[in-house]
Parts: C-alpha cells; sequence; structure tokens
C-alpha cells in the first residue's frame, strides 16, 4: 500500500513524503536520498548566498534523477539572487518559508515550476491559492525552527476546507501514524523534517542527531516571540540566554544578534552548548539514525498496519 494521492502524481512522487527544508540541514545527499526512496526531496536555501545553493543544486542533480525541490526562506538577505538561481537551474519543485512568497510567484510558473508555499493560517492559504500556488505546505506550530502560532491538528482541517489545491500536512508528524494522520486531516502528504534529520545521509553533525535522539517531549520549547518571528528548538545554554535577555525586555537588534550564525555552529560544528538546536515537538518520538530509503519503507509499512488496525475497530 503506496497511499498514493492526486498529488503524488502531480510531484511525480511514489509516496506522499517530502521532506522539509531545513536551513544548512537539507544538502543535496539529504535531498537526493529522500527522492532516491521515493519521497520529495528539498535542498533548503536558507540564509545561504546564491552561488551556494545554485552549486547544491547542481550537487543533487548528480545524486538523483527524480525530482526535487529548493526551498526558499523569504526572510534572507540573499532572496533575490536566490530567486534568480532557481528559475536559472528550472527547479521543478519550489517550496517557500517565513514569507508570503507572491512577488517571485509569475517567474516560477514561467518556467513551469509547481511551486508550495507554508502557510500558518487560513488567511495566507486563501490568498497563496489566489496568487497561483499549486499546493500549500500548512505547517502547524508542532513544527521546528521559524513557526507559527496554530496547532496542525486544527489548521490543517480548516485549509482544506478552505481551499480547493492540494494541501500538505507539517508540524508534529515522524512515522507511520503521524502520515495517517495528516491524510486523515484531508491532507494529501505530509512533510516531515525532524525525522530526516536523524537520518544516516544528512549532513548535520553527529552530536546534533545524538541531541534530538536524546530529547523528551518538552525539550523542543519555543524562543524569540517577542521578535515576532518565534523559534522552535531544543533547550539549551543558547536558549536559557536568549529567554534572559527577551524576558529582560531586551531589544529586537540585541535578540537577533545574539541568535546570528547560532544554527550554524549547531549543525556544522556540533556546539551543542551555543548552538540553535531547530527541531520540531515531535523529537521525543526519535530512536535511530537510519537510511532514508528505511525511514520512509517504515513509514509506508506502519501506516498501512496502522490502517488495518482502524478496520479491525469497526464493530458492527
Ligand atoms: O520557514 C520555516 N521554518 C524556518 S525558517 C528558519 S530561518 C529563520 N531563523 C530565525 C528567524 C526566522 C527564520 C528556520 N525555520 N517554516 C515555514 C514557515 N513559514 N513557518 C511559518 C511561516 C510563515 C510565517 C509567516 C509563512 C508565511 C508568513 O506570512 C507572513 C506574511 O507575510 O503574511
Amino acid at each position: 500500500m503506496n497511499f498514493q494521492t492526486p498529488l503524488c502524481k502531480l510531484l511525480n512522487i511514489d509516496v506522499p513524503i517530502i521532506q522539509g527544508g531545513m536551513a544548512w540541514v537539507a544538502t543535496a545527499p539529504l535531498a537526493a536520498a529522500v527522492s532516491n526512496a521515493g519521497g520529495l526531496g528539498i535542498v533548503a536555501a536558507g540564509n545561504a548566498p546564491a552561488e551556494v545553493v545554485e552549486a547544491e543544486i547542481i550537487r543533487t542533480r548528480t545524486l538523483t534523477d527524480k525530482t526535487f525541490g529548493v526551498n526558499i526562506m523569504l526572510l534572507s538577505p540573499f532572496i533575490d539572487e536566490v530567486v534568480e538561481v532557481v528559475c536559472r537551474q528550472k527547479v521543478p519543485v519550489v517550496t517557500t518559508g517565513a514569507g508570503n512568497p507572491g512577488k517571485y510567484m509569475e517567474r516560477f510558473k514561467a518556467y513551469g515550476a509547481q511551486v508550495i508555499p507554508v502557510v500558518p493560517s487560513v488567511a495566507l492559504a486563501r490568498r497563496m491559492e489566489r496568487s497561483g500556488a499549486d499546493a500549500v505546505i500548512v505547517e502547524g506550530t508542532e513544527a521546528g525552527g521559524h513557526i507559527g502560532e496554530l496547532a496542525t491538528m486544527a489548521l490543517v482541517p480548516q485549509v482544506v476546507k478552505a481551499v480547493k489545491i492540494p494541501v500538505i500536512a507539517a508540524g508534529g508528524m515522524a512515522d507511520g501514524k503521524g502520515l495517517l494522520a495528516g491524510l486523515s486531516l484531508g491532507a494529501q502528504a505530509v512533510q516531515m523534517g525532524t525525522r530526516f534529520v536523524c537520518s544516516t545521509e544528512c549532513e548535520a553533525h553527529d552530536a546534533y542527531k545524538e541531541t534530538l535522539l536524546k530529547a523528551g517531549d518538552r525539550d523542543a520549547i519555543v524562543t524569540a516571540r517577542s521578535t515576532g518571528h518565534p523559534v522552535r528548538v531544543i533547550k539549551n545554554k543558547f536558549t536559557q540566554d536568549l529567554l534572559r535577555i527577551e524576558k529582560e525586555g531586551a531589544s529586537l537588534e540585541e535578540i537577533e544578534k545574539l541568535g546570528t550564525g547560532r544554527l550554524r555552529i549547531a549543525v556544522q560544528d556540533g556546539d551543542m552548548v551555543n548552538g540553535s538546536v531547530m527541531s520540531g515537538q515531535i523529537a521525543g518520538l526519535l530512536e535511530d539514525i537510519l537510511p532514508c530509503a528505511t525511514i520512509i519503507q517504515q513509514i509506508m509499512s506502519e501506516a498501512a498496519k496502522q490502517l488495518m488496525h482502524l478496520n479491525t475497530l469497526k464493530g458492527d
């Protein structure tokens, strides 16, 4: 059972699983491994300069012939140049995060991209549908990194009801039961980020992966609420410092200054004390680092098993 949905056909993928576009973490080997395993791999642009993003797109093409996407982070200082590179490289799927991609939409559509913005609300989902988005990723506050306020469970069915384009559920899913839950809410696929950090192909530092495996249900906390750009991360000395200065009424500049470069030192240097260890709430469920193909096989077989189990509950 592969849970093929119309969106799978549109994106030319075998299973309804999309890998989250995680800055510094979602590099070519991870994206290619997810695409090679039948899902949709995503290369994250994050705050990287356009040349770095272009090199990563080219590297992905050496590792897979399958469809993959690029996630563009709309708060990036290099966003205009990154959009140019994505268009020049004719990346087949573009996901967007941390803002409204409306002004770039026509350029992506002009070369035939499937454009899939991440939205944290019904209003933005509606706006994206009107601007020509092919689907939306509805991300609940359970997700890691920069988050919205509403929970996946409440937000996904409201967006499904409000728009005609396919919906992808994100935030809080890492296994077959999560996949089935997303599909049950009316989504045509799920996006998983945290689960794919703990994969063998992910280039994040081993210490980052081990921290996620050790995390419990209450360890992924929200920082930077006072800035209007809340971020979910694993608690450590950095988050303690950040929350303290926020409580003391630090300015936006001071908070931003404290946060600068912290994700890179966590992902690349494995600094679990001073780094920003972005993670979703579902980290507490994870217990192993596996190849992406195994992760996807396990998700699919667990979803099928769980569906059969639900079928035994019919009674009379
Ligand atoms: O973008 C993400 N997750 C991210 S981006 C990121 S890098 C960063 N680090 C610190 C501060 C800000 C960014 C780390 N993780 N997920 C998708 C997502 N998009 N979550 C929430 C949103 C979002 C929020 C507001 C999308 C649109 C939006 O629209 C506001 C508007 O302009 O209408």
